[in-house]
């Protein structure tokens, strides 16, 4: 089969950040304190523990909010894309860049979650940052929440775990998709939802050492998020029925680490589990598997009687969802070393390599992970996350060799260039990050992503200045050869 013209015409190309690993600016033009700016940097390289530092105690936050302008807390202060944006996007707009996926920060036009007006500075900052992608004709797809909101909510109601907060993100939503209805046409509801579950305080502001039955605060806390992204989905479409909502799915492929029928079974359940965040979204209910499962966990999510219908009506237009690693499934997991990895840790794959912070590389299965999807959903699909973290080296010239960047996509985009060839509908794709921003994981500023560097270290330290890796110069010519020229 050819590979030539695989892409289609209007594949959207281009990279992602996110507001609390970018923006910095946090006590700038009315913005409240969120839960990322709570986050602070801990220097470790046990990095199995990482996953746990992503969860937060009532005694760590009440230390963050005493200083709330101390260092020490690198999502406060981000690359400050806040007002570096201009450059910024003069840079991905070089490269080619058709979409360029970022999220508003809620706490910027609801300060406190529950103000009865919103902040009109928050407001305009981003018109202005819509109207400059737009004079590039780059196409903004918008997060409506990755991985923060306001603390007065966590602190006031208990953040998702109390229904009352869907009201608040609904005033959100529509507050922000009324201003921009004619700027923004791609909406995502929440980022990775399935970080609910897995890292609560980081997904849903839940601070865990307040609860008796963690999992069971956490589902009913992802409960209320799908309410509220099928709320928000139902309003958009009155806003704007051009609008298109999609959802967002950490995609954690698993394979079987035998063909022994328990690891194969063990295997099937960790899939399930994972679509099961799609199934509610696209699907528009819990699939069977949820039952057992919640029975068995002692979860019982209180739910209200219009709730079955509000989830099954209001399902969204397409999938977006980040792929950076597989895992392994085994039902005897001490028979096997372990690796770091996206959000939990797995035993290791024999066949795949690891990045510097132990993720598995594995482009094959963003191929298997696609068709998967499609055959399952038959819903366009959106790669809106896929990256590598390396610790980049600058050189004395103001060169960035990232050699091992420019492979990683090369194998990635190859892959997805099969599985658009297998029949899948893919709508675009956004590397993480455009440039390099704060890790979501470990608050480092060293785990670099980007096509541009950014000078700053992990302690803040830095000129700030951009250069543009070598990495940069491959992915213009990517782009402007519509992914045949890999
Ligand atoms: C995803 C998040 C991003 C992001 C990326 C890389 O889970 O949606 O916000 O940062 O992973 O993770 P990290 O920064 O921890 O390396």
């Amino acid at each position: 089969m050819t590979t030539e013209h695989v892409f289609p015409k209007d594949f959207l190309w281009g990279g992602a950040i996110a507001a609390n690993q970018a923006e910095g600016a946090f006590n700038v033009d009315g913005k409240g304190l969120s839960t990322a700016d709570m986050v602070s940097y801990t220097k470790t390289k046990n990095y199995s523990d990482i996953a746990s530092l992503m969860h937060r105690s009532s005694e760590s936050i009440e230390k963050a909010l005493q200083d709330p302008s101390a260092k020490g807390y690198p999502k406060r202060y981000g690359i400050d894309f806040y007002h570096h944006y201009k450059e910024d996007i003069a840079l991905f707009a070089e490269m080619g860049f058709k979409v360029f996926r970022l999220s508003i920060a809620w706490t910027r036009i609801f300060p406190n979650g529950d103000d009865a007006q919103p902040n009109e500075q928050g407001l305009q900052h981003y018109e202005d940052l819509f109207n400059e992608l737009r004079k590039y004709n780059i196409e903004p797809l918008v997060t409506l929440s990755h991985y923060e909101m306001p603390m007065n909510l966590v602190l006031k109601y208990g953040s998702w775990k109390n229904r009352a907060v869907i009201g608040f993100f609904e005033r959100y939503a529509e507050t922000v998709m009324t201003r921009y209805k004619d700027l923004v046409k791609y909406w995502l509801t929440f980022n990775e939802i399935n970080t609910t579950i897995i890292e609560p305080f980081t997904g849903a502001g839940i601070i865990t050492d307040r609860e008796e039955n963690s999992q069971q605060a956490a589902y009913q806390a992802l409960h209320h998020q799908f309410i509220a992204s099928s709320l928000v989905t139902k309003r958009a479409k009155e806003i704007n029925p051009e609008f298109q909502i999609g959802c967002m799915l950490a995609r954690m492929l698993h394979y079987p680490a035998t063909s022994k029928p328990a690891d194969m079974i063990q295997c099937q359940f960790d899939n399930q589990m994972n679509l099961m965040y799609t199934d509610v979204q696209v699907r528009g209910s819990y699939p069977p598997i949820t039952k057992r499962f919640f029975a068995e966990n002692d979860i019982q999510i209180q739910t209200e009687a219009e709730d079955e219908a509000i989830l099954k009506k209001y399902t969204v237009d397409f999938i977006s969802f980040s792929y950076y690693m597989t895992l392994i499934s085994t039902v005897t997991p001490e028979d096997y070393g372990v690796t770091g990895g996206n959000l939990f840790s797995t035993v290791k794959n024999p066949y795949l390599e690891v990045t510097e912070w132990g993720w598995q590389l594995d482009p094959e299965g963003l191929r298997y992970a696609l068709k998967e999807m499609y055959d399952r959903y038959q819903v366009p699909l959106f790669v809106v996350e896929n990256g590598l973290g390396a610790s980049d080296v600058l050189e004395a010239d103001g060169t960035i060799i990232d050699d091992y960047r420019i492979e990683y996509f090369r194998q990635h985009l190859g892959q997805l260039k099969e599985a658009i060839q297998d029949g899948v509908d893919v709508m675009g794709y956004t590397s993480w990050g455009a440039i390099d921003i704060i890790s979501a994981s470990t608050s480092e500023m060293s785990k670099r992503y980007g096509f541009i560097y950014v000078d700053q270290d992990n302690e803040g330290q830095g000129t700030l200045k951009r250069f543009k890796k070598k990495s940069f110069d491959w992915y213009k010519k990517v782009i402007a050869s519509n992914g045949e020229d890999l």
